[in-house]
């Protein structure tokens, strides 16, 4: 299998430029690149395919660039957007560039990082208009579906100038780097395209320039990727912790395993293949979704974090409390109904506190009815008093009811 048959059996091609990219990818060493504007201070989940893609070309040798768009994110792409974004600072788009450069270094610690506001910031107003501007024709600007689709509810000059800056940046990395292709989403088509003229236009017709875009993420029931009722699945392990970044992939459905499997892994054609037969054989094992979560977080967090999610995920399940240490119940119990005991409790009011009774006649049933554990162990004694002294570090202790319900006591 070519590189190029390879991306596409795994849903990773939308549109190629050029029929050559398959014979150009297999024969010659090519230095890519793959832009990302630094619009927050964290990737999404959605964000991963970029360097994903980018690291499956660099495994068959070729060379990434990666472009944070501290330049272009001063502007604002218009595409896939149906309306005007509001323009960040310069002082927090460079900070937040600073972020995703950690988080793309991350993924793929072999390659070149770049700002472009660097090069972008040193062009004069004149020199823009006169070298680059009269390269495009406003008639082909317009047609581009980023631009067309915003026509009629208005659209600012600043964001309808974006895909040529976007086109600098090709051109520049071209003439610089010898960069000769440039990968995204399938929404980037009209940038990329828009560059490939602007380096025919400057270069001339022997310069040869392509682009690849892949399809945009979607689930089969429709919804959005990567976001769950409680927002987005960020990168950051600050925003979105390494156990609920696993527990996403963890719960993917059944219908979107398959395609997420071959996308987001590394495992080769072949394995993957296996996995899918296996999983497909036995579905409730989700061997596919435990492929997905182990290698996206081994590969975003680390192998510790991933350990450490796992364990958190089986204690859950069993109640098993005492095999976690303190950072892992905070991590697990983060969405929890919590609450601070400041002295020593009885039980039964402290169900009540905790919202798992609504009365102390409810709370005396539930532990006559074995249905309350503390610290993973069945309470019988109604006397029972939660005690600081008792608690997990003396800091936490757990309080479950039935299989489901748990809640968080600080002390
Ligand atoms: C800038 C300068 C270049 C080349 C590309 C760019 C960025 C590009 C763009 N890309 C998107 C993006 O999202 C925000 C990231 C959040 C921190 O806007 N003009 O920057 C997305 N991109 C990844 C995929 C995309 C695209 O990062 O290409 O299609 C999403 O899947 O929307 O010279």
């Amino acid at each position: 299998m070519t590189l190029l048959e390879e991306l596409k059996w795994r849903g990773l091609i939308y549109d190629v430029t050029d029929d050559a990219i398959g014979d150009v990818l297999e024969n010659e060493k090519v230095t890519f690149y793959v832009g990302a504007d630094p619009t927050a201070d964290s990737l999404h989940v959605g964000h991963l395919i970029s360097y994903l893609v980018s690291k499956r070309l660099q495994d068959r040798g070729h060379n990434p660039i990666l472009v944070i768009g501290g330049g272009t994110g001063l502007i604002g792409d218009p595409s896939g957007r149906s309306s005007e974004r509001n323009l960040l600072t310069l002082e927090e788009t460079l900070e937040n560039a600073e972020s995703i450069t950690k988080q793309v270094l991350n993924i793929l610690p072999e390659a070149q990082v770049v700002n472009n506001y660097d090069w972008i910031k040193e062009f004069d107003i004149i020199r823009f208009l006169r070298d680059i501007g009269k390269h495009f024709n406003i008639t082909h600007m317009i047609a581009k579906d980023s631009v067309k689709s915003r026509l009629e509810n208005g659209i600012s000059f600043t964001e309808f100038t974006y895909q040529i800056i976007q086109s600098l940046d090709f051109m520049h990395l071209f003439k610089e780097e010898n960069c000769t292709m440039q990968i995204g989403g399938q929404d980037q088509w009209g940038n990329i395209t828009a560059g490939l003229e602007l380096i025919r236009k400057t270069e001339g017709h022997e310069a040869k320039a392509y682009g690849l875009t892949w399809p945009l993420l979607t689930k089969a029931d429709g919804t959005k990727f990567g976001k769950t009722a409680g927002g987005a699945i960020w990168l950051d392990p600050k925003r979105t912790t390494p156990y609920e970044f696993y527990q996403y992939w963890i719960n993917a459905s059944d219908d979107d395993a398959v395609s997420l499997l071959k996308k987001f892994t590394f495992k080769s054609v072949e394995e993957t293949k296996q996995i899918i037969e296996e999983f497909q054989a036995a579905p409730h094992r989700r061997l596919a979704q435990k492929t997905i979560a182990e290698e996206l977080t081994v590969l975003v967090h680390g192998q510790e974090a991933y350990d450490s999610a796992v364990r958190i995920s089986n204690a859950l399940f069993k109640g098993d409390i005492k095999s976690l240490n303190v950072s892992e119940i905070s991590e697990g119990f983060k969405d929890v109904p919590s609450i601070t005991l400041e002295e020593d409790t009885p039980l039964i009011d402290t169900l009540i506190a905790a919202g798992l009774a609504k009365s102390r006649r409810e709370s005396r049933e539930f532990i006559k009815n074995n249905a309350i554990s503390v610290n993973g162990d069945k309470v019988k004694d109604i006397e029972f008093i939660i005690k600081k002294e008792n608690a997990i570090d003396q800091t936490f202790t757990v309080l479950r009811r039935g299989k489901k319900r748990y809640a968080l006591i600080k002390h």
